[in-house]
């Protein structure tokens, strides 16, 4: 059966850059279904899943999981949704998960939401967030800092290329934050 191919808004920035917090935003508004990638790794490791003790360590070293873990999980929540359109929060954030997903799902994102915030808000966030995290330590904030310059910066170029980044200055408050990723969904319907 020939299915219309989803609605896919990437939603990438550095650790703390206010990812999760916008996209819960977007979903009152604009009638996306909100996966945060790293929220599903996390729901797999709780599940005692046999993939679930790998994870845990790759999260703890803020290393970057095998892209057909995150894609099958990513496949799932789609299906699941019953809805056509998406907000992929923190995902892809190497050239290879970009590329995998691309030829395993065939699906191209509309546009690429790029929140861009300074190294020193973004750790200050992180580390007054006290949600428990594993990762929300010193140690593993610098890991994920060089993971987000070295590897995920290059995807975003990558589609800064093909014209399909909206940056979004995400050192702002978060109703500022807002009114600017509103300025872009809103310019998307028009
Ligand atoms: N906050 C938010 N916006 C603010 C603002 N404008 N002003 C002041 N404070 C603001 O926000 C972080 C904190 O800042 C919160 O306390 C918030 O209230 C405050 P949040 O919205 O949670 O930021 P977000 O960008 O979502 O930060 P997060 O820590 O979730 O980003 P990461 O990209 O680091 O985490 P993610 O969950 O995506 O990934 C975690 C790990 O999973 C990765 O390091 C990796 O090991 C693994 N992973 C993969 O391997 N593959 C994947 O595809 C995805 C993840
Ligand atoms: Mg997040």
């Amino acid at each position: 059966i020939a299915e219309k191919k989803p609605t896919v808004v990437f939603v990438l920035g550095g650790p703390g850059s206010g990812k999760g917090t916008q996209c819960a935003n977007i979903v009152q508004h604009f009638g996306y279904t909100h996966l945060s990638a790293g929220d599903l790794l996390r729901a797999e490791i709780k599940s005692g899943s046999e993939n679930g003790t790998m994870i845990d360590d790759m999260i703890k070293e803020g290393k970057i999981v095998p892209s057909e873990v995150t894609i099958k999980l990513l496949q799932k929540a789609i299906q699941e949704s019953g809805n056509d359109k998406f907000l992929i929060d923190g995902f892809p954030r190497n050239e290879e998960n970009r590329a995998a997903f691309e030829e395993v799902t065939k699906i191209e994102p509309e546009f690429v939401l790029f929140f861009d915030c300074s190294e020193e808000e973004m750790e200050r966030r992180l580390l007054s967030r006290n949600q428990g995290r594993a990762d929300d330590n010193i140690e593993t904030i610098r890991k994920r800092f060089k993971v987000f310059l070295e590897s995920s910066l290059p995807v975003i170029q990558y589609y800064e290329s093909k014209g399909k980044v909206r940056k979004i200055d995400a050192a702002k408050p978060v109703e500022e934050v807002f009114e600017s990723v509103k300025a872009v969904l809103k310019a998307k319907d028009e």
